[in-house]
């Protein structure tokens, strides 16, 4: 099949997914065509299959607001009518869904025809989409949606409850390439992030607001009090250098370490002993199925559909939102307890492998296939 794929090229979940499943799909044969404005940052191989169109935004003095939406929407039929796309695969529905929508429109006016599917990732749902200045474009092109895909059961719920949606919503989980997260963990990398054996906690994101990194700060303080430890903080975002203040006031500065972006993040996770995830929302967590795929236990809130993935006394603990202080207890007695960390561990491991690429891109291609023969 010849496949349009649109998302964010950044470093966010909705974009890692999708350029995942872009380069899985490319592997088994169909052609794969990323349209965004930047290069996805997980588009790093070089594949006959796959193919990204750049989406160019004039600029002009009239315009504060250059319109992405329309640059896009129109990359998009060009794409389509160049490559004679089977469909189109949009991913995080803003403004995604509505530019696809518009494209559909122009192709069908030419005698055309472009299905689209949109899969709702997260945000685009329960924070942004829900927003007044937004809602009527969102419920509008999610329900021109050939087909909707959510990332999770609580996301397809949480957009039940939101939008007045007309049609099924399908679940289609985020996957993970168990392969990548399953080689040896390099030793000397180990050595130099935990000369002398400390623990190694992990996090990544992009430091907003819904993750509540304050949190993780607080948590690995409670943890260095009872233990030597690492905390490293992988990403960047808003709230990163409000954590550097948090870290330094709670005099854990020292053992702290703000790593940024990585594209290698598997790396990081093999040498790692324990993932902290403390949002205040995750549709899913890519983040902590990483860490799961690499061995590492993960502790987080029950928020969301993180406690889909995050299995309580089994891959991980669980707890309210905020509540700092059990996690921070669960994070000790997982910590002192090798047994106990070891079984989580295999336990985190057998978890994501029912999240694996393997597993999951069939059933996008079955949705695909089944919804070109429809058509
Ligand atoms: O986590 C973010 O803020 C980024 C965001 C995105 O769309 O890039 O992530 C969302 O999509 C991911 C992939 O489906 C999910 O794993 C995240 O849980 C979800 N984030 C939220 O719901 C806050």
């Amino acid at each position: 099949m010849r496949i349009g794929i649109v998302c964010y090229p950044t470093f966010g979940g909705s974009g890692v997914l999708a350029t995942e499943l872009g380069k899985a799909l490319a592997d088994k044969g169909h052609s794969v065509h990323f349209i965004t404005y930047q290069q996805p940052v997980r588009l790093n191989v070089f594949n006959t299959n796959i193919y990204y169109h750049e989406v160019r935004v004039p600029t002009y003095p009239l315009f504060d607001y250059p319109p992405y939406e329309i640059a896009l929407a129109s990359t998009m039929v060009d794409v389509i009518k160049n490559h004679k796309l089977d469909l189109l695969h949009v991913h995080y529905a803003i403004p995604h869904a509505s530019a696809a929508y518009m494209a559909k429109q122009i192709i069908q006016k030419e005698g055309g025809k472009i299905p689209f599917i949109t899969t709702l990732h997260g945000t685009d749902i329960t924070l942004v989409g829900k927003d007044k200045t937004y809602e009527p474009v969102v419920t509008f092109s999610i329900n021109e949606s050939d087909v909707i895909t959510a990332v999770s059961e609580n996301l397809r719920e949480e957009t039940y409850k939101s939008f007045k949606i007309t049609k099924d919503i399908e679940v289609i989980y985020n996957f993970v390439d168990i392969k990548r997260f399953s080689k040896k963990p390099i030793d000397a990398f180990k050595k130099v992030i935990a000369p002398n054996g400390e623990k190694v906690l992990v996090h990544a994101s992009n430091f907003r607001k819904v993750k509540r990194v304050q949190d993780i700060v607080k948590i690995f303080a409670g943890v260095r009090k009872a233990m030597p430890a690492k905390l490293l903080m992988i990403g960047d975002g808003p709230e990163r250098s409000a954590m550097e203040v948090l870290s330094k006031d709670l005099g854990v500065q020292d053992d702290v370490r703000f790593v940024g972006k990585q594209e290698q993040i598997e790396e990081i996770l093999l040498v790692s002993d324990l993932f902290l995830l403390t949002s205040e929302y995750e549709s899913f967590g890519l983040a902590a199925l990483e860490a799961m795929a690499a061995r590492v236990p993960v502790i987080s809130t029950n928020a969301g559909g993180l406690p889909e993935v995050n299995i309580y006394g089994e891959t991980g603990f669980t707890a309210n939102v905020g509540d700092v202080a059990t996690m921070t207890q669960q994070a000790i007695e997982l910590l002192s307890n090798e047994e106990l960390l070891e079984k989580m561990r295999e336990g985190a491991y057998n978890n994501a492998v029912k999240y694996d690429i393997n597993n999951i891109v069939p059933l996008y291609e079955q949705l695909y296939s089944r919804f070109c023969s429809m058509e």
